[in-house]
Order: C-alpha cells, then sequence, then structure tokens
C-alpha cells in the first residue's frame, strides 16, 4: 500500500473547488509545498481552459520541481497541442463514458469515445514521444461494465497509453463496487491504474483504499479533498491509509511532519478553515476526554491512537476539566503542577471537578483551582 503513487490534482480538481481563485504565485507555491512533502506527481488545469492557465502550467512545469508535471486535457487534439506547448511531461487525457453524462456532455457513442481517445494519444505520441499519457474515462462507475471494457480493451491494444484512470466522478461508488470494477479493469488490461474518487456520499478515502488493494497503482488526490462539491479523496487521508498499513515505508517516502502546514496553508489560500475532525490535521484529530480513554493514554498512547501525532509534528490534547473526568488524569494534572496529594485527595478533587463541570464549562484554570484548594484542606487537616 505504501508504494502506491499519489498523483496530487490540488492544482486542477482543487481548483475546481468553489471557494478556490489561486493566484499564479500561490499555484507555485502549492506545487513546491507538495514537493517538498514528498509528492512527485502534480496535475493542473488544463493549459487551454485560459491563458492565465497556460502561463501557470508553463511555470510549473519548468519550476524544475522533483517529478512529474501532468495536464489535465479533454480528448481534442488542439487541447493536446497546446497543453504539450508548456513542457508538462505527462497528458492526463479525460472522457465520460457513462449514458448520462456522455448525453449530457459531449453527445458521444462508445466507439467514438474509443476513436477519439486513440487519435489524440497517436497525435502526443507523434509530437512528445517521451510525454506519458494517461486516458481516464470520467463516470465510470455509472457506466455499465460491457460499455467500460468495450472503451478500454481496444485502446489497450493500441499500447499508446502509459496507465488508465477510472473516475467516480460523482462520488457514489462503495469500496465493494471499487473492488470490483477497478480489479477487472486491471485483470482485463494489466496496465497501471489511477483512481480518482468524490465523496459524495463519504467513501473516498475507503474508495482509494479499495482500488489499490484491488491493484491501482496511482490515486488521485488533493489537499483536504478540495474539488468539485465536497470534492475528493484527501491527500492526508490517503497518507493515513499508507501509514497505517506501513509507518516505516510511508515515513521514508514522505516528510509527513510538514502535512500539517501544507493542509493549513492550502486551507488559507483556499479561502476555508481546516475541518476540525479532518483525518490528521483537524483541531481535534488527537484529543482525549473520557477518563477511561485518558487514562489508558496515559499509560500507553497507543491505547486509543491509531496514527502517532509526534511523527506528523503534532501533538496530543488530554481535556480533564469536564463531567466525564478521571482521576488518573487529574492526577497527571496535579503531578505537572508539583503537588503530591494522597489518592483520596486525587478521588475529592475530581468528584469536585465533575460536580463543577456538571454546572459550567471549566478552564484548565478551574481544575488548578480545585486542585489548590483540595491540597490545602489535607494540609490543615493533617497540621
Ligand atoms: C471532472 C473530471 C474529473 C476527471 C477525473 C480524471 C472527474 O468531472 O471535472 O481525470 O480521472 O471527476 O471525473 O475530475
Ligand atoms: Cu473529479
Amino acid at each position: 500500500l505504501s508504494d502506491v503513487v499519489i498523483v496530487d490534482t490540488t492544482l486542477r480538481e482543487g481548483e475546481q473547488f468553489i471557494h478556490a481563485d489561486f493566484s499564479s504565485e500561490s499555484k507555485l507555491e502549492i506545487a513546491r509545498a507538495l514537493s517538498d512533502f514528498g509528492v512527485r506527481y502534480l496535475e493542473v488545469t488544463s493549459p487551454a481552459a485560459s491563458r492565465r492557465s497556460r502561463e501557470d502550467a508553463q511555470a510549473i512545469a519548468s519550476a524544475g520541481l522533483p517529478g512529474t508535471v501532468a495536464a489535465h486535457v479533454r480528448c481534442h487534439p488542439d487541447d493536446a497541442a497546446i497543453a504539450l506547448d508548456t513542457g508538462v511531461g505527462a497528458l492526463h487525457m479525460v472522457m465520460a463514458t457513462s449514458p448520462i453524462l456522455r448525453a449530457a456532455s459531449h453527445g458521444k457513442a462508445i466507439s467514438e469515445v474509443v476513436r477519439m481517445a486513440a487519435e489524440v494519444a497517436e497525435f502526443v505520441r507523434k509530437r512528445a514521444p517521451d510525454v506519458s499519457i494517461r486516458f481516464s474515462s470520467e463516470d465510470a462507475f455509472r457506466c455499465p461494465l460491457s460499455d467500460l471494457m468495450n472503451v478500454y480493451l481496444p485502446l489497450a491494444e493500441l499500447k499508446l497509453f502509459d496507465r488508465f484512470g477510472i473516475a467516480d466522478t460523482t462520488g457514489a461508488a462503495t469500496p465493494d463496487r471499487v473492488a470490483d470494477v477497478v480489479g477487472l479493469l486491471h485483470r482485463l488490461t494489466a496496465m497501471p491504474i489511477e483512481f480518482h474518487g468524490h465523496n459524495d456520499i463519504g467513501c473516498a478515502v475507503a474508495n482509494a483504499h479499495a482500488a489499490v488493494t484491488n491493484g491501482a497503482t496511482h490515486i488521485n488526490t488533493s489537499v483536504l479533498g478540495l474539488g468539485e462539491r465536497n470534492g475528493i479523496t484527501p491527500l492526508e487521508g490517503m497518507i493515513a491509509v499508507m501509514y497505517a498499513a506501513d509507518r516505516a515505508g510511508t515515513m521514508a517516502r514522505f516528510r509527513l511532519d510538514a502535512l500539517p502546514g501544507l493542509c493549513r496553508r492550502v486551507a488559507e489560500l483556499a479561502e476555508v478553515a481546516v475541518p476540525f475532525n479532518q483525518v490528521l490535521v483537524g483541531e481535534t484529530a488527537f484529543s482525549h476526554k473520557a477518563g477511561i480513554h485518558t487514562k489508558a493514554v496515559y499509560n500507553d498512547p497507543r491505547a486509543y491512537e491509531a496514527l502517532d501525532p509526534a511523527d506528523f509534528g503534532l501533538t496530543r490534547e488530554i481535556a480533564i476539566g469536564h463531567r466525564l473526568t478521571g482521576w488518573n488524569a487529574v492526577r497527571v494534572r496535579a503531578d505537572a503542577l508539583g503537588m503530591r496529594l494522597a489518592l483520596s485527595d486525587l478521588k475529592e478533587a475530581t468528584a469536585r471537578v465533575k460536580h463543577a463541570a456538571d454546572g459550567q464549562r471549566l478552564t484548565l484554570d478551574d481544575v488548578d483551582r480545585i486542585l489548590a484548594e483540595v491540597a490545602a484542606e489535607s494540609t490543615r487537616r493533617s497540621a
């Protein structure tokens, strides 16, 4: 799992996020930050989209980044030609295959999809033999399997493509279906496969995982999952999956401690907040509250943590001042304050914290004050 290639599309799908309006400088900054983190494959918006899209693609392609910059393009020779002129190292062709999108978007039959994809690929191969070519079907998971295979199998025969993509464009596929379809594509074509999954029903990370365990070699991500609607597989979600499966392998490939900063910066540039419960980088991703949890976490954080925050340059938070607290957590606080309290005093302080917290929200100062009170009473008693 940890050797899957991350193809980050923050600079293409992410630009399609409703609030994103990245400046040229911001795009370069994001490209550099992704590269510093360890991403070696970046996808950018079609250079045919606008004049600035073309200039930005050119600037990113010539920025000396380690790895490949790919331009997303429609299956059109003109778009491909414009993209090639920017100096990108790869073209990511895309065309809709499902009946509903074929009708609503390009109106072409399956045989036409094959013909157009082949024509563009031949054109690119002739003009730029070293540029790698990926073909992807948009809305593949709402497409009858026979149609889908009637696109991929003839294209595979042509030996023009370096990789196939497959997109869950409406984000409604479930992991079992992704496993089936990607598995079939993998077995029938023996091609490297890239999965692109939207998150409309919340399965984008699980679907990416299912794709990889069924033969996908490449996963499309964007920072924070930025993309159309509620987005796609988030980079940090995919990294968490890889890390959970293979910590050492993932740490060897990525500068994990750069991930929170990368996410914060991209959130800032996209003018959104990092969601509080985002995998890995959300504000509460390493917060512990209930007494049963905090006790075990003090003994061994792995008790309630699948991911070690320290590996990502993060720290855990253990909440003490609430009605679910436990005396172990209160003891740790007392220790931190240099107080030596007897067990009975600790239990008394804990009872008072719970009682006070039933009435109002407490701060750590409130907890400290209760501890000081109990300590003072205890000293008076023994004097
Ligand atoms: C879109 C296109 C796409 C393409 C994915 C791909 C999708 O709808 O904007 O290139 O594989 O989700 O189908 O992002
Ligand atoms: Cu998409």
